[in-house]
């Protein structure tokens, strides 16, 4: 949820080496590109059969037809190997590999109360302004989200400035090319670039199959919510862009939590999260469904952000940066 030079940038390298990113946003990675994106951005076999077979499926699911005939009428891109790929890289390596070495807390950390590690480059004094004036700009909208959900502004908006850079980054890819692909790209024999860059992977293959396929399923279901989101909504899912593993928005959700936590921050009678009052509201609900008080321990605060995206780095960076717009002037 959180890239840019775009945070997401930022976080980009870390993530792959990062565990599985729960809900909002499993996204760092929204921006990475493996090193040989082109030779892995290789179509995956018999591309129309597989979505000929997808589109079948999401028929009998209950998504309207001509809603989904017409979407994939227009798809004209084979299914891509990257979310996957880097899907895969990132748990295997989490999994099987040496984990970085541990880290030394810099005076600064230990000033602000916040230990480390953050996302390089993102708790300055210059990007704390940005989001206070960020806030300004926005103050209807934030004071109502802190009202209904008692989540404090300066994490509403930190957590903004990490997941797309205040809405300047929302991701490249679109959405549902995304999904759709990881949903077909259920065997290890797929994805022959990346794992001969991991070491021992070949030894390990039912162990990457199983992940595929859990992964291969959960990507069904985001798809499904992201159709069913889109059409009761009149958006073209070819439209969307987000995060390399189907996330969207301002906030980074992932379409499955729309239903489930999204908000209407600006009271129009739907749910946009590309506009800040409904990205606000809705990332607000879910850090308050999700447990976050004012007044928890630093342990249990991290702990609310990494059900929003599973990274450490990810919850202190925030907390961080909120601790930093706190003590600006
Ligand atoms: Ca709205």
């Amino acid at each position: 949820m959180k890239k840019f030079a775009p945070s997401c940038f930022l976080i980009a390298a870390a993530i792959i080496f990062l565990p599985y990113v729960a809900c909002a946003s499993p996204a760092p990675s929204r921006s990475a590109q493996p090193a040989a994106a082109t030779e892995r951005n290789a179509s995956v076999p018999d591309q129309k059969k597989d979505w000929d077979l997808l589109a079948g499926k999401l028929r009998s699911d209950g998504i309207a037809p001509a809603f989904i005939d017409n979407v994939f009428s227009r798809l004209d891109t084979s299914p891509t190997l990257v979310p996957m790929g880097t899907k895969i890289k990132e748990l295997y390596s989490n999994h099987f590999l040496p984990k970085p070495k541990k880290h030394a807390a810099t005076p600064f950390e230990t000033e602000l109360g916040i230990p480390g590690p953050w996302f390089k480059g993102v708790v300055t004094a210059q990007n704390a302004q940005v989001c206070k004036d960020f806030l300004l700009d926005h103050a209807d909208a934030f004071a109502l989200a802190e009202i209904e959900s008692g989540i404090p502004q300066e994490i509403a908006v930190a957590l903004l400035f990490v997941e797309t850079r205040l809405g300047t980054y929302l991701g490249k890819d679109n959405a549902f090319l995304m999904l759709a692909s990881m949903s077909v790209t259920r065997d290890p024999s797929m994805l022959k670039s990346y794992l001969d860059d991991l070491p021992g992977a070949y030894e390990h293959l039912e162990w990457i199959r199983g992940k595929m396929m859990l992964k291969a399923d959960w990507a069904y279901d985001e798809l499904k919510a992201l159709l069913e989101y889109c059409h009761a909504n009149a958006i073209d899912p070819l439209a969307i862009n987000g995060s390399i593993y189907g996330a969207i928005g301002l906030c980074q959700f992932m379409p499955s939590n729309i239903a489930k936590r999204g908000m209407d921050g600006n009271k129009d009678g739907r749910i946009d999260l590309f506009n800040v009052s409904d990205a606000v509201a809705s990332l607000s609900n879910y850090l308050r469904k999700s447990g976050w008080q004012t007044d928890s321990t630093l342990d249990k605060k991290i702990k609310v952000l990494r059900s929003y995206n599973a990274m450490d780095i990810y919850a202190r960076t925030i907390l961080a940066l909120a601790e930093t717009i706190l003590r600006l002037e």
